[in-house]
């Protein structure tokens, strides 16, 4: 059986996050992938210019259509919006038969909002609860658990506050943390961590939707959740390793 992978997020036009990365992610793992499209981004690698979201109503026919004919082995989320979309996905969610990543995608990389106050607090009570897993980076861990998230030591206390509020498992990310980048997976009660060494370098735009769809491509395939996490971990830090140098800004990874 082919595997099939779903993304419910965002539009980004130059390629390099959203949708369009998810797709491609889906794509070289091997997953044939789906999008139901929340919200259009108006964006290069140098701005975010504008934001539509859709209605609720598009969102929720979008995903009707998919689930009733090719239903996925596994679905991310990314960029939700606002609080009508939360609550038709994590309705959909209470009948899902396959796990759902959680990226909790508050802001863009540039820092335009893609999901507002109301539609916060519907993530942290509606949807975290319908999660398999929750990936936060060390800000949106910080925001979600209420505590300053800067370390190892913070991204486990975090990982653990946040799965008291529903999801079975929480990836707290680390690439934004000083020197090696490592994840912090809390998984049944116990603690797995995931190094790479620091790349540097500016090109990063979409490494965060990137790597929740690597995870949403393996768990397709039905790879076991920390060895998922391993192999996207692994493809993430590879892709931004051989970015191809696209755009006069925060720049794309490489898909391939
Ligand atoms: O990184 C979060 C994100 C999610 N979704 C869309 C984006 C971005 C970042 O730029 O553009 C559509």
């Amino acid at each position: 059986m082919t595997p099939v992978a779903l993304t419910i997020a965002g539009s980004d036009p130059s390629g390099g996050a959203g949708i369009q990365a998810d797709l491609k992610t889906f794509h070289r793992l091997e997953a044939y992938g789906e999008s139901v499209i929340t919200l259009i981004t108006v964006q290069n690698t140098l701005t975010v210019d504008r934001v539509e979201v859709l209605d609720a109503d598009l969102v929720q026919q979008q995903l009707d259509a998919v689930l009733r004919d090719i239903p996925p082995g596994a679905a991310k989320t990314g960029a939700l919006g606002n609080a009508a979309i939360v609550r038709t996905i994590a309705d959909a969610a209470a009948s899902f038969k396959f796990p759902l990543v959680v990226d909790p995608v508050l802001f863009s990389s540039k820092g335009f909002p893609l999901l507002d106050a109301e539609g916060r607090t519907a993530l942290i009570e509606l949807l975290l609860p319908r999660a398999f897993l929750l990936m936060p980076n060390l800000s949106e861990a910080s925001d979600l658990a209420g505590i300053s998230v800067t370390d190892i030591h913070s991204m486990r206390r975090a990982a653990e506050i946040l799965s008291t509020r529903g999801p079975k498992n929480v990836l707290v990310k680390g690439g934004h943390l000083q020197g090696e980048a490592v994840d912090v997976l809390f998984c049944n009660g116990q603690f797995h961590e995931f190094a790479a060494s620091r790349i540097k370098t500016t090109h990063t735009h979409g490494t965060g939707c990137t790597y929740s769809a690597a995870v949403t491509a393996e768990l397709a395939k039905g790879t076991p959740l920390p060895d998922a996490v391993a192999r996207a971990k692994t493809f993430i830090t590879r892709a931004i390793q051989w970015a191809p140098g696209l755009g006069s800004g925060t720049g794309p990874l490489n898909h391939f």
